[in-house]
């Protein structure tokens, strides 16, 4: 068998196989639409978002560029032929391709800039978010001005230096000036921006805790799909849990055989008080989840078994954010960063931050964790908590029988 007659026995094989596939596609497409007599009629918008349509177009276009090639051939060996010039400098076009490119693709730097910079995340609403995009800037920045530079380096000499007859390359295969200074700038800004990124990591996770303004601690337990948030009471201490005494009343498993946890308060938002530091105390009850307040610039992942700690400060109520945004329906949000399962896009809550005097309303408002079914369930007397040390001395008794019941 010749070439030329095996290629054209493969195209006609090939040929066939697609029409095949084409024709199967249509005879199934046709029995559905029989099956389905009674159905309204058929969409013609479903036929363009099926495969075989983007094969068909894909190979289409493949075709017709093949065939520019050919004609482009064609012409070029029928003037070699006649003894004419070649017409077409295909180095020249490939160069001015070269340009083209640098020109669109800078283009493209600069539409990104300006149309999606514009839809990036306010600025931030929290005392170390500050350093965080103070960073991100600078990084911004300087790889901006790298890329740029190099990208015009790169097009624009295979633009300046494409090949012609008149001139002879220069062999040019080592400069060790040229090696060191390739080598120690980006070593040198790299180290910078590393050994920022180090301190001010460090200065958000190892902070010392100012006395005089102690932390306002919230509790946030993650959970397949949903989150629960938990607010100290008036003692300022969010009270010990164990996943152990979980039961159907008692879903976070908070141990209130631990004083601490009576008066702690479920919330269903977030509310914090401008100005003030906020510990949370990540925790989950299944799967890792990542608690993500963007505007705040805080992310942590929250992980079964274990207490993950994030302190920061927000500095912007949310009544200033959206005076500053322009939106009088802005939320601050903190949401689930992690795809945790089939609802993930559901966990999310409300934020508020408000000024101390909202706050402290607000949370007078709060329910306690500790209800009557809860009080039964630990022994502990059915009667409204007054104050710790109240409830320290009324518990005493109804503690140890709860701890022999628990021990059994
Ligand atoms: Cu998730």
């Amino acid at each position: 068998m010749s070439l030329r007659k095996f290629i054209t026995n493969k195209t006609t094989a090939a040929l066939a196989v697609l029409i095949t596939v084409f024709a199967n596609t249509s005879v199934f497409a046709q029995d559905a639409a029989a099956g389905a007599a009674a159905a309204p009629k058929v969409d013609m918008g479903e036929v363009y978002k099926s495969v075989i349509f983007y094969i068909l177009v894909f190979l289409a276009v493949c075709l017709f560029i093949a065939i520019i090639g050919k004609a482009i051939k064609v012409y070029e060996l029928s003037r070699e032929a006649q003894g004419k010039p070649v017409g077409i400098n295909w180095n020249r076009v490939h160069a001015s391709l070269f340009a083209l490119f640098l020109v669109i693709g800078l283009y493209g730097v600069y539409w990104e800039y300006t149309v999606h910079g514009a839809m990036l995340l306010p600025d931030a609403a929290s005392e170390h978010g500050k350093k965080i995009d103070e960073m991100f800037n600078l990084t911004l920045i300087i790889t901006t001005i790298v890329f740029v530079v190099t990208h015009i380096l790169l097009f624009g000499f295979s633009y300046i230096y494409k090949y012609s007859a008149k001139r002879k390359a220069y062999y040019y295969p080592h400069n060790n000036t040229i090696e060191k200074i390739w080598t120690i700038v980006p070593a040198l800004v790299l180290t910078v921006l590393v050994l920022m990124g180090f301190l001010t990591w460090r200065s958000i996770f190892f902070k010392v805790e100012d006395p005089n303004n102690k932390p306002l601690q919230i509790e946030v337990t993650s959970e397949q799909f949903k989150w629960s948030i938990r607010y100290p009471g008036a003692d300022g201490i969010v009270g010990n849990k164990n996943y152990k005494l979980t039961t159907a009343t008692n879903t976070l498993g908070i141990d209130f055989k631990d004083i601490n946890s009576r008066d702690d308060e479920m919330a269903d938002e977030m509310v914090l008080p401008v100005g003030k530091p906020v510990k949370l105390i990540l925790t989950s009850k299944d799967v890792i989840h990542s608690f993500y307040m963007p505007h705040f610039r805080v992310q942590l992942n929250t992980v079964p078994g274990m207490r993950t700690i994030f302190e920061f400060t927000p500095t912007k109520t949310t009544a200033e954010m959206q005076q500053e945004t322009n939106d009088p329906n802005f939320k601050y949000l903190f949401l689930c960063a992690k795809i945790c399962g089939a609802g993930h896009y559901n966990m999310q809550k409300v934020v508020r931050v408000v000024s101390e005097a909202e706050y402290k309303t607000w949370i007078a408002e709060q329910k306690t964790y500790l209800n009557d079914d809860l009080r039964k369930q630990f022994n502990l007397p059915v009667a409204p908590v007054k104050s710790v040390a109240d409830s320290a001395a009324a518990d005493s008794v109804a503690v140890k029988t709860n701890q022999m019941a628990l021990n059994k």
